[in-house]
């Protein structure tokens, strides 16, 4: 008697301990931002854009070092300052190489991004001189850091994406 009833107890810890340790398995990733959004807004967005060595956290170097390299990779004619064409076109070539890695022909919603993108200009050019300089870039990239860094600890990681 003792000994049935001892044995269905383990039998009840065993399917308990089986669930216990099902539950704990990692689920699988499946939710991958996408790989290169050229811009785009929220914690996703911002990681794809950002995390460069795709280890799940944005330093501020990380990211200070990428938005420079866009910056001269955007000055096409070396004179310290981005064009509207110059900040256009350099939008337009990541934007254009997001809808390659994704088989996709410009749409629409392509079209729409680059009128955006001129629009932008003359916001982020922030005393209207036609000229968008590195004081100006990096302002704005203090404040969009800052803005994603939503704990504020200086690095923004998937804790960040419980915003506001
Ligand atoms: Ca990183
Ligand atoms: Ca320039
Ligand atoms: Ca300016």
């Amino acid at each position: 008697m003792i000994s049935s009833l001892s044995s269905s107890r383990l039998l009840i810890a065993a399917a308990v301990a089986a669930l216990l340790s099902a539950c704990a398995a990692p689920a699988a990733n499946t939710a991958a931002a996408p790989a290169q959004p050229a811009g785009g807004h929220g914690h996703a967005a911002f990681m794809g854009s950002y995390d460069v060595n795709r280890d799940g956290v944005v330093s501020r170097d990380e990211y200070d070092t990428l938005r420079k390299q866009r910056f001269a990779a955007g000055d096409a004619n070396g004179d310290g300052w981005l064009s509207e064409a110059e900040y256009v076109a350099e939008y337009e070539g990541r934007l254009k190489q997001q809808y390659q890695s994704e088989g996709r022909e410009p749409d629409a919603r392509y079209m729409g991004s680059i009128r955006q993108a001129h629009v932008r200009f003359g916001i982020i050019d922030k005393n209207k001189d036609g000229r968008y300089t590195v004081d100006e870039d990096m302002a704005i990239a203090e404040r969009t850091f800052k803005e994603a860094d939503s704990n504020g600890d200086g690095q923004v990681t998937a804790d960040d994406s419980k915003k506001k």
